[in-house]
């Protein structure tokens, strides 16, 4: 981040959709934020750890502990009490954890699905590319995750190039619109057409209607819903659902 933004001074404390407000998964977020807060990736590991230790699942830590703390990350640095080394400290420190994690979510694909996840045109945030990349992974698809900020047609290329059965596009900031439009527009050119899936931040407030209206074919709000409605379009084969359960 750089110089803050008046739009994003007084944001309200955020708590994601669908959390678990348990007293124990707030202790990990606890610790975790602490832990981000003394710049300290040993603690912070430790938090994601102890966590894991007493059964809590990887994708609630992604969604109840992760991401919460970095949102929290956001405040403090609206309201001026973090700096912006304080937050890129933050954010190195949490793709450590999601380098420590990954491997615990992703399983091999199985079953041919092939989907792109990566920041819209110009997007520089790129840690909820990298979850939705994980729960995908997490479900047996093959994706291409090209972090933040694809250009929209390099974009469109590539997934023509491999034939892509899903473009998951994430967009945190209004000034990301325009690049996701542009995105759009591309892809929608492409014979077979992807599925477009728009998420992140930006929609989740009063920028929704717009991303409709720019013609993506889903707009979620987080990842296990996007695995959940992928599974409804691209159902897997019926042997890996009975192995994953
Ligand atoms: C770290 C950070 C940065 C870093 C990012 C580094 C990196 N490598 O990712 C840097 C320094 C680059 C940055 C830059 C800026 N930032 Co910033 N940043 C943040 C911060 C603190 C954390 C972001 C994060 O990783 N969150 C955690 C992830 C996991 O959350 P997420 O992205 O929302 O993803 C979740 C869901 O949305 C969903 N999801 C995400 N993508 C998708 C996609 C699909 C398809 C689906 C289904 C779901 C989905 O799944 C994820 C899991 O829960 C946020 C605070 C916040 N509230 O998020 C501010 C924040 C987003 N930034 C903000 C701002 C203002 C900026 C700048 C404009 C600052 C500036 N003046 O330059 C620039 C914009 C740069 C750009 N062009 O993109 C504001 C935006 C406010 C607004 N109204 O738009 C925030 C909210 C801070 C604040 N409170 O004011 N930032």
């Amino acid at each position: 981040m750089g110089l803050a933004d008046e739009e994003t001074f007084g944001e309200p404390h955020y708590c994601p959709r669908g959390m678990t407000a348990t007293t124990e998964v707030e202790e990990h977020r606890g610790a975790y934020l602490d832990a981000l807060m003394a710049r300290d990736v040993g603690a912070a590991r430790s938090a994601v750890d102890a966590a894991i230790a007493l059964g809590v699942p990887v994708e609630e830590i992604y969604l109840d502990v992760l991401t919460p703390a970095l949102y929290e990350i956001g405040r403090s640095w609206a309201v001026g009490d973090f700096s912006v080394a304080d937050e890129h400290s933050a954010t190195a420190v949490t793709q450590s954890v999601l380098g420590m994690l990954g491997p615990r979510m992703r399983t091999a694909p199985k079953d041919g699905r092939l989907a792109v996840v990566t920041g819209s045109p110009e997007e520089r945030h790129a840690l909820g590319v990298q979850m939705v990349a994980d729960f995908l992974e997490g479900d047996g698809w093959e994706v291409l995750n090209l972090g933040a900020a694809t250009p929209a047609r390099d974009l469109a290329r590539l997934a023509d190039a491999e034939q892509v059965d899903v473009v998951a596009l994430s967009t945190s900031t209004p000034a990301g619109l325009p690049g996701t439009a542009e995105a759009l527009s591309e892809l929608s050119m492409l014979r077979p057409r992807p599925l477009v899936v728009l998420g992140g931040r930006l929609w989740t407030g009063e920028a929704r209607r717009e991303a409709e209206a720019l013609g993506a074919d889903l707009v979620l709000d987080g990842p296990r819903e996007l695995v959940e409605r992928l599974r409804e379009r691209f159902p897997p084969l019926k042997a890996d659902v009975e192995e994953r359960g």
